[in-house]
């Protein structure tokens, strides 16, 4: 469906609790939800807002680098993640780190993405394709503990000889800044999920998203009421212009959205 995102926002807007928050802002939070997205029918970019996928492809790019400098970000452009930064652009063992470089006991490191591209390929009807960024001995070292902690794929067999099979992630987020994070969140997975089935010759399947402390903050308010007046467009279309030699060598030119429609942007402050 596609106001699955404004009907996610409309409903914590009529039954969140208030309720307190690290950051101090204040929130309308409800615990638990889920949506899905048919990737093959639609790109999910939230249309009723306009939504900067170039922030969004430039930080996932940076989590693919196993980056956690802010540096690389803001050379082209990217400074979503500059208020939880140390002077020297520093954030700790963040999302990329975890993803590329998890710390094991013995001193060694494991590559989280590029098991995943190997089990995709090589034994796809495994239960345990999973990435995890909540290295729980590392969150003390980290300037924001992972929102989007932990995900899963699965791919559904081809249902004819020679056809192929398709690909879905399910995605665990422990805390939804529903108006300013979960948009980018959903696009940015969705956006992972097409570059794998592309690597690994697989067809896109659902995007699962799986919310823990869903919430609104009230410095948000008066911007969700102006989204929810909106009607939604249908999603646009994704293009990947080549096939790059792994899942690691994907660069910016290399995406394109396609007859993206949306209604005009609606500015947010960020809580830090
Ligand atoms: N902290 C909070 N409070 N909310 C979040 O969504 C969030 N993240 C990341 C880490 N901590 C968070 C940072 N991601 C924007 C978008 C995503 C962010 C941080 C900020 C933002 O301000 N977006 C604006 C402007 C975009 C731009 O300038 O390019 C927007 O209108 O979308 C979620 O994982």
């Amino acid at each position: 469906v596609r106001s699955q995102y404004e009907d996610f926002m409309r409903h914590v807007w009529e039954h969140g609790v208030a309720k307190g928050d690290r950051t101090g802002t204040g929130t309308r939070s409800v615990f638990g939800h889920q949506m899905r997205f048919d990737l093959s029918e639609g790109f999910p970019l939230v249309t009723t807002k306009k939504v900067f996928l170039k922030a969004i492809i430039v930080e996932l790019l940076w989590f693919l680098r196993g980056d956690s400098n802010v540096k690389w970000l803001q050379e082209r452009g990217c400074t979503i993640w500059d208020e939880w930064a140390r002077e020297d652009g520093e954030l700790g063992p963040v999302y990329g780190v975890q993803w590329r470089n998890w710390p094991t006991p013995d001193g060694g490191h494991i590559d989280q993405i590029a098991q995943v591209v190997q089990q995709l390929r090589s034994n796809p009807d495994s239960r345990r394709i999973i990435v995890s960024a909540w290295n729980v001995a590392d969150l003390d070292k980290m300037a924001l503990m992972p929102c989007h902690a932990f995900f899963q794929f699965y791919v559904a067999p081809a249902t004819t000889p020679g056809g192929r099979g398709k690909l879905s992630c399910q995605l665990y987020q422990r805390s939804a800044d529903i108006f300013l994070g979960v948009p980018f969140n959903i696009a940015s997975y969705a956006l992972l999920t097409h570059m794998l089935a592309q690597q690994c010759d697989l067809d896109v399947g659902d995007f699962i998203w799986t919310g823990g402390d869903c919430h609104l903050y009230t410095n948000h308010f008066e911007q969700v009421r102006t989204q929810l007046a909106r009607t939604p467009f249908p999603y646009p279309v994704l293009n990947i212009r080549r096939r790059p030699d792994s899942i690691f060598d994907y660069q910016y030119e290399d995406f394109e959205v396609l007859e993206y429609q949306h209604h005009p942007a609606i500015k947010a402050d960020v809580a830090v």
